[in-house]
């Protein structure tokens, strides 16, 4: 993973709810993440099937492969989250999400926080291009600045103006990848396109936002 200017990185992450990290993997690590994560998938799905509310999303991908617990605890994004988030960092889900050809099916828009801690330091996901993500094959989409402005009572959010200014469509090629605030309204396209759009993914929780949630637990 290359060296980014992190003043300028995260003003853009505290300003948007996002930021685009661009060649964050060379095409040997991209490669790599392939060889890895796609069979790991193919594997899971012939076993367990591919029936969650969201088709072809996998997560927690570290209780199943050391690999993927070891980048998620401690690969070479870590550092950068922490610095996002201003705090230690939980690493709570290594994630698999495909969009294959053919899927209609998008992410409606949501927020990913999960639990009583509702702020935009509560946590942060870094996502992976394994191939070009644009507007045909379902890349994200994000409201931008929608981190600092509500939507947090619940996870899926109902009243997005798709025309606004503030859409952005995160179209991404193999190796770039994306970062979002837990508390920034994205969701994704089906893919009608003919080419594949797969994704790994890493959902960190603050320090902050789990010892809030536990004292939160011990005032009840
Ligand atoms: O990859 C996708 O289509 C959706 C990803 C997502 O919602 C997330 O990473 O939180």
């Amino acid at each position: 993973m290359i060296n980014y200017d992190v003043d300028e990185t995260k003003k853009r992450y505290d300003d948007d709810g996002f930021v685009i990290l661009r060649n964050c993997l060379d095409m040997s690590e991209v490669a790599a993440l392939r060889e890895r994560a796609v069979p790991l998938a193919d594997r899971l799905f012939r076993a367990h099937g591919n029936h969650s509310t969201y088709r072809n999303v996998l997560k927690s991908l570290q209780r199943v492969d050391p690999w993927f617990e070891e980048q998620l605890n401690a690969g070479p994004h870590v550092p950068l989250i922490k610095h996002l988030l201003n705090d230690d960092v939980l690493g709570a889900s290594a994630a698999w999400f495909d969009r294959p050809e053919g899927e209609v099916q998008g992410f409606k828009p949501h927020v990913d926080v999960i639990g009583s801690y509702r702020e935009p330091d509560a946590g942060a996901t870094i996502w992976f291009a394994l191939d070009r993500a644009d507007t045909k094959n379902g890349c994200l989409h994000y409201l931008r600045g929608s981190h600092k402005t509500g939507h947090r009572d619940g996870s899926f959010v109902h009243d997005i103006d798709h025309e606004s200014a503030d859409v952005f469509a995160a179209q991404l090629n193999p190796g770039d990848a994306i970062i979002h605030s837990a508390l920034t309204v994205h969701w994704s396209g089906g893919n009608e396109s003919g080419a594949p759009r797969r994704a790994v993914s890493y959902f960190y929780f603050s320090a902050r936002s789990q010892a809030n949630i536990h004292s939160g637990e011990q005032h009840k």
